[in-house]
């Protein structure tokens, strides 16, 4: 296996690093960190070792967890391989080497405390090559407007997991859209809906990360 496999099924099955004992199957061996950080002394382009490594990887976990293959304890191993990984790739992304897709701004709404999914969707994201900026949980409009503001260009998306913050996103959009007439707004998490998300004038639901990362693909012509 090459190494851009090997960095593909690290994050796939999510093997951290040599000392993380998870996968029991591959306990002892290399991991995301150290594949990496081999990718880059071989000189390989940090892109490509996004692209064509780290992206592969949780593209297929992206999936899998779509269909049920995969669950919540492995996803979040994968993210955390993913993380190990980036994190050598970070300096030649902030330092420009690296064209990144494009910003998104994501928090869970006011009054909502649950940030498991949401970071699920922002690890996701930047391991598919989006700088995420994450506003955190129980974030109000003003927050949302402000990250906005500063970042011109973004999508932006929110969160909810209870049926009462849920109907926050209702103002926030509202808000978000008075900021900004055409700004996309993604919505999710466990109570949203299609039907939720046209009724408040939302531009994308999505039931998933990967259906937030194909529609921001989509937007971003990547
Ligand atoms: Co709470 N909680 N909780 N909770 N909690 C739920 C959501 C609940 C369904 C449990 C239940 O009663 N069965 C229920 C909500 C009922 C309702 O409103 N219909 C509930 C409740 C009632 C509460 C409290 C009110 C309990 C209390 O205090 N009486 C309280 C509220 C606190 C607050 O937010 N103000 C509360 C507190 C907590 C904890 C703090 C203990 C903890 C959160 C820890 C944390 O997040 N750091 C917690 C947890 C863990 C849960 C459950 C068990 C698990 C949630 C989770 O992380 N799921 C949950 C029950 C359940 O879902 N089985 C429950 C895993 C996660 C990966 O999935 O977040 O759905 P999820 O994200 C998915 C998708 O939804 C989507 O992608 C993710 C990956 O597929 N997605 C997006 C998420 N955001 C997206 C954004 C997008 C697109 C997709 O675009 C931008």
């Amino acid at each position: 296996m090459e190494i851009l496999e090997k960095i593909a099924y690290c994050v796939e099955f999510g093997k951290i690093n040599q000392a993380s004992p998870y996968p029991p199957n591959m306990k002892g061996e290399d991991g995301a960190d150290e594949y990496v950080k081999k990718a880059i002394d071989d000189g390989i382009d940090p892109d490509t070792i996004l692209q064509e490594g780290l992206i592969v990887g949780m593209g297929i976990v992206g999936v899998k967890f779509r269909e049920n293959k995969v669950f919540v304890p492995q996803v979040l191993m994968s993210a955390k391989a993913m993380t190990a990984g980036m994190a050598h790739l970070r300096p030649f992304f902030t330092s420009g080497e690296v064209k990144r897709k494009g910003k998104f701004i994501i928090g869970t709404v006011e009054g909502d405390l649950h940030d498991i999914g949401k970071n699920l969707v922002g690890m996701m994201l930047e391991g598919n090559g989006y700088e995420v900026i994450d506003l955190g949980t129980d974030v109000k409009s003003k927050q949302f407007i402000d990250a906005l503001e500063a970042n011109p260009g973004s999508l932006v998306g929110l969160s909810a997991l209870l049926t009462t913050t849920m109907r926050n996103m209702e103002k926030i959009v509202a808000e978000i859209k008075d900021f900004k007439s055409d700004q996309k707004v993604f919505i999710g998490g466990a109570p949203v809906s299609q039907e939720y998300c046209d009724k408040i004038n939302a531009d994308f639901y999505a039931p998933d990360p990967q259906g937030v990362i194909e529609r921001a693909n989509m937007l971003m012509g990547a």
